[in-house]
C-alpha cells in the first residue's frame, strides 16, 4: 500500500462543526487512513492509499458535503 499525503484548501468552513463535517465525509471515503482538518487555516491534510482512492475522489467528497475546494 502506498500512502500519499494531500493538503486540500477548503472554502466555506466557518466553525468547528464544519471541521467535523469535513473529517466525517473524508473518513467515509475508502482508503483514507488519517485526516487532519483545521479551521485556521481552512484545510484538510489527508493521508490516503493511492491504490484505493484518488485526490479527485477526496475533493468530490468535500464538494458533495457543500464546501468548496480551492485549487
Ligand atoms: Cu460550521
Amino acid at each position: 500500500m502506498t500512502l500519499e499525503t494531500a493538503t486540500i484548501k477548503i472554502k466555506g468552513m466557518t466553525c468547528m462543526g464544519c471541521v467535523s463535517s469535513i473529517r466525517n465525509v473524508l473518513s467515509n471515503v475508502p482508503g483514507v487512513a488519517q485526516i487532519e482538518a483545521t479551521l485556521e487555516p481552512p484545510q484538510a491534510t489527508v493521508y490516503f492509499d493511492s491504490a484505493i482512492t484518488k485526490l479527485d475522489r477526496l475533493k468530490d467528497a468535500i464538494t458533495d458535503a457543500g464546501f468548496e475546494v480551492v485549487d
